[in-house]
Parts: C-alpha cells; sequence; structure tokens
C-alpha cells in the first residue's frame, strides 16, 4: 500500500468505497435503525474501506423506484417493505395475503426458515442479492373519516394502498375504493383529503407522524408486511468472498435491531398515539374480516396454490 507523508502525519492513501442506500420513512424509525445499523457493521467490517451513505424520507425516490435503481445499479443498495417488490420478482407476492401469518414470532419463523430462504433466492435471477428479510410490521387501518368497527365501516373509503397488486385485489374485497400511492406522497394525500386513509404498520404511523393528518386507527393487523435489504447483484458479485460475508453478517445484525424497534413501536405506539388525539379501535374482531375476504382467498388459492399458502399458514 502507498503511503504518504503530508503535513507530518501520515496518511495510507488506500481505496475507499462508497455506496448508497435508501429507505422512504425517516431515519427515526425502524427502518432508519435497520440500514444505520447494516452501514455501521459494513464500515466496521469491511475496516473502513466500503462506507455506505444512507438516505431517508425517500430523498432518493419512494421503493419501488429505489428498487428499480438497484436494478439498474444506479444505486447499490435499498432496504424497502414487499409493497412494490412483486413488480420486480412476482414470487414473494404470496407474502402479501391478508391474514396469512399468525403474529410477527410466525412470520419471522417463515422467513428466517425454508420458505423464506428459498424466497431469497428468487432475487438473483433479477439483478438484486437480496442480503436479508428485515421487518416493516403488523399493518392497521387509519382514515379520516370515521370509526371503523367491522368490515362494513371499510366500505366506499378512499384509501392508499402500496403498488402491490395483492392488497389491492384484498381491499377491494372490503368495498374499499383503492388508489396505489408511493409512499412519499401519502402524508400530503391524507393532507389535502386526496384520499381518506391508509394503512401501515404502528411503526411507519409515528414516524411519519400520521396522527397529524388521521383521526382514526383500528388494529385490524390485517397483513404483515416483510421488508427486505436488496443489493445491486453485480456489484454484491465484485465483493471479494470475505467482504460478500460481512454483508450478509452485518445484514442479519441490522435485521435484528430493526425487529427490536418494530416491538418496542409496537410496545408503545398505541398509547403514544391516543396521547396525540387519534382514537383507537383496538379490539378488532378479526373473524369477521377474515370472513369477508373469503371470497379474495378463493382466488388467491387458486393464483399462488392452496398446498403453498397451507405451507406458510401451518408453519410452526
Ligand atoms: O416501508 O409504502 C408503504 O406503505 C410502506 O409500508 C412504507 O413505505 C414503509
Amino acid at each position: 500500500m502507498a503511503s504518504v507523508l503530508t503535513l507530518g502525519v501520515a496518511t495510507t492513501a488506500y481505496s475507499q468505497t462508497v455506496m448508497r442506500n435508501s429507505i422512504s420513512v425517516a431515519q427515526n424509525s425502524h427502518q432508519g435503525v435497520g440500514i444505520d445499523v447494516l452501514a455501521q457493521e459494513v464500515e466496521k467490517g469491511t475496516n473502513g474501506r466500503i462506507i455506505i451513505k444512507n438516505f431517508y424520507s425517500g430523498s432518493l425516490g419512494g421503493e419501488r423506484e429505489s428498487i428499480e435503481s438497484v436494478q439498474l445499479g444506479t444505486q447499490e443498495l435499498a432496504a424497502s417493505s414487499t409493497g412494490p417488490v412483486p413488480n420486480f420478482v412476482p414470487a414473494v407476492r404470496i407474502l402479501d395475503i391478508p391474514f396469512l401469518f399468525r403474529d410477527k414470532a410466525h412470520a419471522r419463523a417463515v422467513l428466517d426458515g425454508p420458505i423464506g430462504q428459498a424466497m431469497l433466492k428468487e432475487f438473483d435471477s433479477k439483478g438484486f442479492k437480496a442480503l436479508a428479510w428485515s421487518e416493516n410490521g403488523v399493518r392497521h387501518m387509519t382514515n379520516s373519516k370515521r370509526p371503523v368497527n367491522g368490515p362494513d365501516d371499510l366500505k366506499g373509503l378512499k384509501m392508499r394502498t402500496m403498488e402491490n397488486p395483492v392488497h389491492v385485489a384484498a381491499y377491494k374485497g372490503f368495498g374499499i375504493i383503492t388508489t396505489p400511492m408511493a409512499f412519499p406522497e401519502v402524508f400530503t394525500a391524507l393532507q389535502q383529503g386526496v384520499v381518506d386513509g391508509q394503512e401501515n404498520p404502528l411503526s411507519v404511523i409515528m414516524a411519519s407522524k400520521f396522527d397529524q393528518v388521521q383521526k382514526h386507527m383500528t388494529l385490524t393487523g390485517h397483513v404483515y408486511s416483510p421488508a427486505i435489504y436488496l443489493m445491486n447483484k453485480a456489484a454484491f458479485d465484485k465483493l471479494s468472498p470475505a467482504d460478500q460475508k460481512v454483508f450478509l453478517d452485518a445484514a442479519k445484525v441490522a435485521s435484528q435491531a430493526q425487529r427490536a424497534r418494530v416491538d418496542q413501536d409496537d410496545a408503545n405506539g398505541v398509547a403514544e398515539l391516543r396521547k396525540k388525539g387519534m382514537l383507537v379501535v383496538e379490539n378488532v374482531d378479526k373473524a369477521a374480516f377474515v370472513a369477508r375476504l373469503k371470497p379474495v382467498n378463493a382466488q388467491f388459492e387458486k393464483e399462488f396454490g392452496k398446498d403453498k399458502i397451507d405451507a406458510i399458514r401451518n408453519y410452526k
């Protein structure tokens, strides 16, 4: 390694690689924790040879745009919910089926087990290295119009959805008027009344200050939303085997930190949002919501295969 003595301080001139990563929510969030830990672990594991510069709050675009940039190689990394992912890797769609998972523990076990790990391999042929599953959280409904005590109360609500075909089909099953929209546009759309409501995990609702533009929340828990750390495949393949291991290990540490923050947000989110004025329906008759989606679920079983859905549903 060439070393240069300048101003009496020995500096070792070594090549430092700077990569970019992005999320659509604020840095003070579960996803912000995830990518900050990922960056710290990669810098530590490569002794500063690789630095990841993080961009928050959709400053590089929404999740779909960022995933597209990673696929094209104009951005090395992106951390995203699985919302827009089916547009790139259709095999992942099955994970977005409402009421597929019993709870977070069930979802984490599936994602960290053979089913989820095999799914990560589906990304390779699409130009991505999927470093690890992470977690967006269990999604709940919010709106500015009325309390939602049962599925009938959803009928006719104009709700923003993720750009996700499974969600759109399912929410139409509730009689919701669906508006797919990139996340960075959601706060303004809610503020201006372009849509009445949206649905997201408590972590996202809190980080995005939706209490300022949404009066009502119902803990429907209708979808478990995985998240994922994606890297441009060519950029990953260029790394030495040792550095590839650093990235994969860093992603696992980051995922644990992100999941821990989700647990923290789930523990105190309702009280915090109530303090900020939201009216929260906590005791929800989930069976009523599940029953309303029976016809849509029949469609999903045809589309994805009942055996595949049951393998996830019954995973212990
Ligand atoms: O990943 O688009 C969404 O509602 C996502 O949950 C949000 O961007 C956090």
